[in-house]
């Protein structure tokens, strides 16, 4: 429902994919289906016949969705390797291979720069024993943990993707992603960043980042790092990269209240090289709500970061996570209070993710296994309210919030923005405008509670709290030394 609306981004990890396949000698195709239709995909198999089909799977949502394409891939294609790898597939991967049912022959979990040429490799010969291979499992079995990709050796395919206008995040239109730094040493509970890449945190080298900058044609950047920014030396050292290249952007970012408190001089310098637009996850306005979210964060530190922004004239959005528990007065305070301040408020639903600390001790609540509900924005567990009337407080408060930069006094701020934006021929950002009471609806969302489920999720085993961690990371926490790039940077 967001990418509906508010923006439409590069698929990086699948361009990092691709380009890995790519130095390994094969000739390689990437179609994006939040641009691209499933017909255009099925006409890309009938006419090109790749020998091997992987699919990125970071949202849990599209779950139903890639398994329907790869039963589809392998009527059209029998002989053909199909793959799954990305986020989710690595927290689902043997229930995946099993609603597959055969079209799926493995999931590559981790990095799948690391992962994937190997198993090409392999998949050449016989392809009984692939699940021996790092990372990689089979309905035979799975394989040693995955292991860790260089973040120097291989810069996005970007020019892979035909349809590059398409990506966007509010006025930045169009606009790129980039990636400076991977993995999260935070570990709040409803997260699955830091499981995925086993709390490490690893750093580009700021020539290979300037570099990849230098190649993006596009005015906008998007900078997808969980947490930019920890270290600020790493901060400067791009920023002086940026400056000697001569390169121009208007970047976006996303950041923690302590952090953008701590390495203030940093912001305010990347502020003088084009930072306009930063996101930060406050996710609760009470003491109890964050200590519950393990947010490692006061309140106070986040308005403190907030009037700090503020004062840098850079726009902010920031979160609040909803709980299913909450009744009209909950959802009355954080209007009133989201009212009073400049920033745009984004409401999300706490959802418990596979590979958050939250499913492993909340599943046996869940009250629906439809993935395709699981996208923060419909409730998967317990509502106090009669959940109907839970979708029409959420959403009432999200239009409410809307209005304040999408109404029209706001849109006087925005009109001259959108006028040039319309000479270049670049419609995401106006289009987007209109469309917010056509998709949030909670009507709609109501009924997608109704819809026939084919694809039920697997719960996990009860856990205790706390939580074993080894049982939620994907990639094994690195250790003191074992990588070179790992940085253990306390919370
Ligand atoms: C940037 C980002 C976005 C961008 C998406 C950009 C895009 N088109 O991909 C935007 C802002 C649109 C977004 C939106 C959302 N996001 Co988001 N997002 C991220 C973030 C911060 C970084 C992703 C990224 O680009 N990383 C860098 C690249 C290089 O890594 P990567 O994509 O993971 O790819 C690597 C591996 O996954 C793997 N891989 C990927 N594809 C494939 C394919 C194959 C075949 C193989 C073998 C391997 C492989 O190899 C890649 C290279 O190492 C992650 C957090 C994280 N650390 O992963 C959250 C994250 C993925 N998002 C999350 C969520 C919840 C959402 C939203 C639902 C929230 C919201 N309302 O905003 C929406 C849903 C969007 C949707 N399409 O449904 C959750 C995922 C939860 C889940 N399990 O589904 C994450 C993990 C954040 C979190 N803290 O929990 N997101
Ligand atoms: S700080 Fe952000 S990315 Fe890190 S664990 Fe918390 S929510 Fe996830």
């Amino acid at each position: 429902m967001y990418t509906e609306i508010f923006l439409r981004l590069e698929p990086l990890g699948l361009e990092l994919v691709a380009e890995s396949a790519r130095r390994a000698g094969h000739d390689v195709r990437v179609i994006d289906l939040q641009v691209a239709a499933h017909d255009d995909y099925r006409r890309l198999l009938a006419e090109w016949r790749p020998d091997a089909i992987a699919f990125g799977l970071n949202y849990l949502a599209n779950i139903p969705e890639v398994i329907d394409l790869a039963k589809m891939t392998k009527r059209l294609l029998p002989g053909s390797l199909v793959v799954a790898g990305g986020h989710s597939a690595s927290f689902t991967a043997a229930e995946i291979l099993e609603h597959a049912g055969g079209a799926i022959d493995c999931v590559v979990k981790g990095e799948g720069e690391a992962g994937l040429p190997p198993l090409l490799e392999a998949a050449r010969g016989d392809r009984d024993g692939l699940q021996a291979l790092p990372g990689v499992i089979t309905m035979a079995g799975e394989g040693p943990p995955p292991v860790f990709a260089d973040l120097d050796t291989d810069l996005p395919e970007r020019d892979l993707l035909p349809h590059r206008r398409k990506y966007f995040i509010g006025v930045l239109d169009p606009a790129a992603s980039i990636e400076f730094t991977r993995g999260c040493p935070w570990d709040c509970t409803f997260c699955s960043a830091w499981t995925f890449y086993g709390r490490s945190y690893r750093r580009r080298a700021p020539e290979v980042i300037a570099e990849d900058l230098a190649r993006i044609r596009e005015p906008g950047v998007f900078i997808v790092d969980d947490v930019a920014f920890i270290q600020a030396e790493h901060g400067f050292a791009i920023g002086r990269e940026i400056e000697r290249r001569g390169l121009r952007k208007r970047y976006y970012l996303e950041t923690r209240a302590d952090v953008l408190l701590r390495n203030r001089e940093v912001f305010r310098y990347w502020k003088r090289l084009g930072l306009e637009y930063m996101f930060l996850g406050i996710e609760a306005i009470d003491e109890e709500g964050l200590r519950l979210h393990r947010k490692r964060a006061t309140h106070s530190t986040n308005v403190e970061a907030l009037e700090f922004a503020r004062s840098l004239g850079i726009t902010v959005a920031i979160n609040i996570i909803a709980d299913p528990d909450w009744d009209e007065r909950r959802f009355a305070i954080i209007r009133e209070w989201a009212l009073g301040i400049p920033e745009i408020v984004n409401i999300s639903v706490n959802t418990p993710y596979p590979g958050t600390e939250t499913f492993a001790t909340q599943a046996g609540r869940l009250t629906s296994r439809d993935y395709r509900l699981f996208d923060i924005q419909h409730a998967v567990l317990p509502t106090r309210l009669p959940l109907a009337r839970f979708y029409e407080q959420l959403v009432r408060t999200q239009q409410v919030l809307n209005q304040k930069h999408l109404g029209l006094s706001a849109l006087k701020g925005t009109a001259m923005q959108a006028a040039r934006l319309l000479a270049r021929g670049q419609t995401n950002f106006v289009r987007m405008l209109w469309r917010f009471n056509s998709v949030f609806n909670p009507t709609r969302q109501l009924a997608d509670h109704a819809r026939p489920v084919a694809y039920q999720m697997r719960l996990p085993a009860p856990a205790e709290e706390p939580v074993e961690r080894d049982r939620l990371y994907v990639l094994r926490p690195p250790g003191r030394h074992p990588h070179k790039q790992a940085d253990e940077a306390p919370p």
